[in-house]
């Protein structure tokens, strides 16, 4: 269904041929025979000559120098005299008809993959480097503790703390969001005591104030509220008939309290005329209505399928997934650019409204739940829902044709956004929320297992290579998005130099960088919310690529983050400004420090079996849930199998 735009944005479309490998005497006689040289030459013989001869002085020159290069080979020569000789001009014999005889290589081929088997990197890391990253996973789990200390101080029961103020608020309906959205992180990190606090709060209080409560959006309801008391359930053994957890209530409270909410968010489905629901809900009588400009976003309906779905396996009920699962059947039926929406959609029509695509705010996790709902449902093989793999693939060919540039002048790839949809122009901006797409794009490449692997059992098609290609540079982008900075931390949203934009004066501050000239951030875009997507997709990139590198990023993030962030008292508080000295804080924790940020870089630095990404899907929220062996309930009463 759909539709191609009528043109194409110029200069758009990503160019791989980076990772295209061309021979060597291609690239030779390409340049020779492609330039005026060519024109000049073809018809003279004189030319032709001096080219084929150039190109043979080359080659020599070439395998000559190779040949002293030391191998193993040379060492078992040593001292052979005359046979050493002989054996040196049979090495470059060999190795000229092996360089005349090279069959062009077909794309792709993967850079990393050749790393890992040339020795850069093993993974396998060697004893320093894992007592290395145990003590830095500890550092992790240290700051994960000081969060909690001061929310637990200050702010117990309140959806978030103001650490400068040290008190509590309300921001997200009042159900105790930063209490449920960090038990999971807990439970990963072996924090029995913040455990038993958090699962002792929410067996005691939640469910009342989910009867009390008024207005609640649905979105982050669903994926930190509905999602921590799922992902709890889970790690608490819930799903096996256990109890795993020392501390805490038993695992049956997180799912009866689960039901009960999700019973109250239906009503925003069951309420609107048509299988987009309403954006806000009000708990107390289970009502739902619209948001105040009537719409709902694109990437909040389409948010919310993993929770339900799992919430239908667990309980036995299907109507939870029926419900979800009827937002993406319909979207499968909506016209599309080639698979790029917009960003608003109206519950009343079911019919997009306006044209602005992006893949930040309001359209960013359309695409994650694409592929994360396909990963869930295909282990039940359920071929039904194979439409949700094709519109994922479809939309990620139309991030790289469409939305993908390179910046001046060190050609950082970046995800810009249509403003005015497939008529309008290219904005050469990037909210930091898009960097949640490198990890969705590995994941979705390797469908989470390692790219070593992939490659090893031929898993991997030209998509898939061209996606992961696109993961590495992106990660690279939102990385240097931090290291730009005075603070080493990013900016909220920045914006791209490019031929057709540059503003002068406006870089992050930190003159050491390569890319002060490639990165503008505007003056109201400065601020820093504690946000996880980067150090999301570093932690998906590390296991997929085993390339250390990326836990070398998360930990200078890492080190960002506590010494502009922390507050002494307790807790960590958001930036207004990042580019400055010391950078002005903003007195909030958000509940996704504890819940995403943290549990992310503690699993960066550990070992990678922990949450294997073949067998646990993390919701947007990084709750994560179980995937393997999973046996999903169209009306059945069986129960998921666990897998920890
Ligand atoms: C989180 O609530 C989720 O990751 C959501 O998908 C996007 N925004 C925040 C974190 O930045």
């Amino acid at each position: 269904m759909s539709k191609s735009l009528p043109y194409s944005v110029k200069n758009g479309h990503y160019d791989n041929a980076k990772f295209r490998h061309r021979s060597f005497f291609k690239v030779i006689t390409q340049t020779l025979f492609s330039s005026d040289m060519k024109r000049e030459c073809v018809s003279c013989s004189t030319g032709k000559f001096l080219g084929l001869f150039m190109i043979f002085g080359l080659a020599c020159l070439m395998l000559s120098h190779a040949s002293k290069t030391p191998s193993v080979t040379d060492g078992l020569s040593k001292g052979l005299g005359t046979n050493e000789e002989k054996k040196v001009v049979t090495d470059v014999g060999v190795r000229f008809k092996k360089f005349l005889r090279r069959a062009p290589r077909l794309p792709p081929r993967l850079s990393g993959n050749e790393k890992v088997s040339s020795g850069i990197f093993t993974g396998k890391p060697t004893e320093h480097d894992e007592e290395k990253w145990k003590a830095r996973q500890r550092n992790v789990k240290e700051a994960f503790t000081h969060a909690w200390s001061g929310y637990k101080k200050f702010a117990m029961g309140y959806d978030e703390l103001l650490p400068l103020s040290m008190q509590g608020f309300d921001g997200l309906g009042g159900l105790g969001a930063t209490v449920v959205d960090s038990l999971d992180t807990a439970m990963i990190m072996g924090l029995e005591e913040v455990v038993s606090e958090a699962g002792s709060w929410i067996e005691s209080n939640l469910l009342e104030r989910i009867s009390q409560k008024g207005d609640v959006n649905l979105f982050e309801t669903t994926i930190r509220v509905l999602g921590g008391l799922l992902s709890a359930y889970h790690l608490s053994g819930g799903d096996q008939d256990m109890n795993l957890a020392n501390s805490g209530p038993k695992p049956t409270i997180y799912l009866e309290i689960a039901k009960n909410l999700a019973d109250r968010l239906l009503s925003a489905f069951t309420s609107s005329p048509t299988p987009i629901p309403y954006s806000d809900v009000l708990l107390k009588n289970s009502s739902a209505h619209p948001a105040s400009n009537l719409l709902s976003s694109t990437s909040e309906v389409s948010t919310l399928q993993l929770e339900f779905n799992y919430l239908s396996a667990i309980s036995g009920d299907p109507k939870y997934k029926t419900e979800g699962m009827k937002v993406f059947a319909h979207f499968k039926t909506l016209p599309k650019v080639e698979g790029l929406v917009p960003i608003y959609i109206s519950p009343h029509s079911g019919e997009f409204i306006g044209q602005e695509i992006r893949l930040g705010s309001r359209g960013d996790s359309y695409y994650e739940y694409l592929i994360k709902v396909w990963l869930q449902l295909r282990s039940i093989q359920d071929g039904n829902f194979t439409y949700l793999y094709d519109m994922y693939e479809e939309a990620m060919r139309g991030v790289r044709h469409l939305l993908v540039q390179k910046t001046i002048p060190n050609e950082l790839v970046f995800v810009g956004e249509l403003p005015g949809g497939s008529k309008g122009s290219f904005s050469p901006k990037m909210d930091h929320l898009v960097c949640f797409l490198p990890g969705t794009l590995a994941l979705g490449a390797t469908k989470g297992i390692t790219k070593e692997k992939a490659m090893m059992d031929n898993l991997l098609t030209i998509e898939d290579f061209e996606n992961l290609k696109l993961a590495e540079d992106l990660a690279k982008t939102c990385f240097e998005m931090y290291s730009v900075t005075s603070t080493g931390l990013a900016p909220e949203i920045a914006y791209f130099h490019t031929k057709d934009f540059y503003e002068d004066g406006l870089g992050g501050g930190n003159q050491s960088s390569e890319y002060v000239n490639d990165i503008i951030i505007k003056f109201n875009d400065r601020h820093n919310l504690l946000r996880p997507e980067t150090v999301e997709s570093l932690f998906v990139l590390y296991r997929i690529t085993q390339d250390p590198k990326y836990r070398e990023w998360g930990w200078q993030i890492f080190q960002s983050f506590e010494k502009y962030t922390k507050v002494d008292s307790g807790g960590y508080s958001s930036l207004n400004d990042v580019t400055t000295l010391p950078p002005q804080r903003r007195d909030k924790m958000e509940t996704f420090f504890l819940g995403e940020t943290l549990k992310y870089l503690y699993l960066l630095f550990g070992d990678s079996s922990v949450i294997p990404l073949d067998k646990f899907v993390f919701n947007t929220e990084a709750h994560p849930f179980p995937i393997k062996d999973a046996i999903y309930l169209e009306g059945g009463s069986n129960m998921m199998k666990g897998t920890m």
